[in-house]
């Protein structure tokens, strides 16, 4: 019988060159995964840092690259949502992949369901900082100074922007409406009845009742302490659930990226 088929949505696994281990996950659960792979969503992040050059793979991230290829043949949709460390998913993603990138957000219809996707990180339109930083360095002369940079610096580049305080910003909010949430429920008053983030690091999942109408908020969290996906499948809906691999855990934790 062939295996039931469905979605699976990840994000944040911020991999750079030496997390090696924690690529090998990732990996492995895609391997195991990919009888039941419909189509495979990430909500940015997935490298610490990624700007696709042309006719140019980072070596590093070479399994990960040679499995997500294996997949998109295996008839495996593809679908990036751009996160605030990607900076030009490339030809890799559009060509080989023959995926689907999203600089931004992404709605679509699943089974019924209107589904809202986005990286998450530009949901506070009080942050003017942020927002002013983030439209600066997603501009087109930022990514004609990166492309002349050329890929034998992006290390340099890299550390540049991770230097800077405002790339890791994951705003605290002790008391209220977590914005995140709040975001969630204005997409769902403007007819979402699923919204799908990334970008805080927390698993999480939360149901509204509006007007009679249920919505479900779910954030995929991350791939750096919680191993975290969410799984669609019509007969099963949708499901937070968490990679368990022992023998290959790593004690890394606490990062603070974002
Ligand atoms: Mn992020």
């Amino acid at each position: 019988m062939e295996p039931e088929k469905g979605w699976f949505f990840i994000a944040d696994a911020h991999l750079s060159e030496a997390d090696e281990l924690r690529q090998q996950m990732l990996v492995r659960f895609l391997e195991e995964n990919r009888d039941r792979m419909a189509c495979l969503v990430i909500l940015g992040d997935l490298f610490d840092f990624w700007f696709g050059f042309p006719g140019y793979l980072d070596p590093a991230y070479r399994p990960l690259c040679d499995v997500l290829t294996s997949l998109s043949r295996d008839g495996v949709r593809i679908i990036y949502l751009e996160g605030n460390h990607d900076f030009s998913m490339g030809e890799f993603f559009t060509e080989t992949l023959q995926g689907k990138v999203c600089p931004g957000d992404h709605v679509l219809e699943l089974n019924g369901y209107r589904v809202f996707l986005s990286h998450g990180d530009n949901i506070d339109p009080g942050d003017f900082r942020y927002r002013f930083y983030r439209g600066l360095l997603k501009s087109r002369s930022v990514y004609t100074l990166i492309r002349l940079f050329g890929p034998g610096r992006t290390r340099k580049v890299k550390n540049f922007f991770n230097r800077r305080e405002w790339m890791h910003r994951r705003k605290e909010h002790s008391a209220g409406v977590r914005p995140d949430e709040a975001f969630a429920r204005k997409k769902f008053e403007e007819g979402m009845d699923v919204v799908i983030l990334g970008h805080i690091h927390h698993p999480c999942e939360k149901t509204f009742v509006l007007h009679g109408r249920t919505c479900y908020y779910f954030n995929v969290g991350d791939w750096i302490e919680h191993f975290s996906y969410l799984w669609y499948h019509p007969r099963s809906g949708f499901r937070l659930e968490y990679y368990r691999q022992e023998s290959l855990v790593s004690p890394e934790k606490g990062q603070g990226l974002s």
